[in-house]
């Protein structure tokens, strides 16, 4: 295993030389610890089958079952598929699934800590996934926008990006809406949370998931989210991904805001994803 580190407030660390299918507990461990300290690995040129993919999530952690069944591979539902290929003809997943800054789970109480993404098709031009490193964010916040930030929550709401199903035909939409609100009430997070294990601070909330800071009203909420998001998505601050075939991307969750690249019109795309929790809290004391 060769782990290969980016520059200095660069992300993702390339690990090449690894099979993962041969990943002993040791080294485990010590990847974990890799991924807290630079929070996005690359593993490269794997070929694993589905189930050898769920087998490395569980050396990593416990991986999640989605809370939505359309998302679920239909033998397998530890992996969330996001894919526009039919399967025997059946549609499989949801196609073009986070192409909006944002953190997995963020709209439940318990987000994710890691997630994994292996695509198996990918589009003929290119593929990517972008990352925003929420540390950094804070720590170079200006001190007029941390102003709004420091001791008080975010408000998350997962309502908005609901996807419509095949059960949905026939429904006004007020009534989707009004069961997606009750399937997925808005959540609090701190707008700054700190980490369990290596205590660092991060600013957490998205322009994909947050709808509100606590306390503003909504005329001051509009002008300030919109700053924050400005500042957040600024060019500087967004690492590309461009995937291989082969790559298996492990990344912090707590940490990292991430966005899926488009799929250009025409082209196939098929990812696995899995959700592992590390069983740690996601954040300790609030601010
Ligand atoms: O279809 C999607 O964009 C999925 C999104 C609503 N949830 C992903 C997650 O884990 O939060
Ligand atoms: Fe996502």
């Amino acid at each position: 295993m060769k782990i290969t580190l980016p520059p200095a407030r660069r992300l993702g660390a390339e690990i090449t030389d690894l099979d993962v299918r041969d990943l002993s507990p040791e080294m485990a461990g010590q990847l974990k610890h890799q991924l807290y300290e630079q929070r996005l690995l690359i593993f490269r040129d794997q070929k694993l089958s589905k189930q050898e993919y769920i087998d490395f999530a569980k050396k990593i952690g416990r991986p999640q079952i989605y809370f939505q069944k359309n998302y679920h591979h239909p033998e397998h539902p530890e992996i969330f598929v996001s894919s526009n290929v039919p399967e025997n003809g059946q549609k499989v997943g949801v196609a073009g699934t986070g192409k909006y800054w944002h953190t997995d789970y963020q709209f439940f109480q318990e987000p994710l800590p890691f997630v994994m993404v292996y695509p198996q098709i990918l589009p003929e031009s290119r593929r990517e996934t972008y990352f925003i490193d929420m540390q950094r964010v804070y720590e170079d916040l200006p001190d007029e926008l941390r102003a709004y930030v420091e001791n008080t929550r975010a408000i998350h709401d997962g309502k908005w990006r609901y996807k419509i199903t095949p059960q949905d035909i026939d429904r006004a939409l007020i009534d989707i809406l009004d069961e997606a609100s009750k399937l997925v009430p808005p959540v609090m997070h701190p707008a700054v949370i700190q980490h369990p294990l290596t205590g660092r601070k991060s600013l957490y909330m998205s322009s994909g998931f947050t709808t509100g800071l606590e306390g503003l009203s909504y005329e001051e909420n509009a002008a300030v989210l919109r700053r924050l998001f400005a500042f957040i998505e600024r060019e500087e601050h967004i690492h590309t991904h461009t995937y291989r075939m082969g790559d298996i991307l492990l990344w912090e969750n707590r940490t990292l805001l991430h966005k899926a690249g488009a799929t250009p019109k025409g082209e196939r795309n098929m990812s696995y994803r899995i959700g592992v929790y590390d069983d740690l809290p996601f954040y300790v004391g609030a601010n």
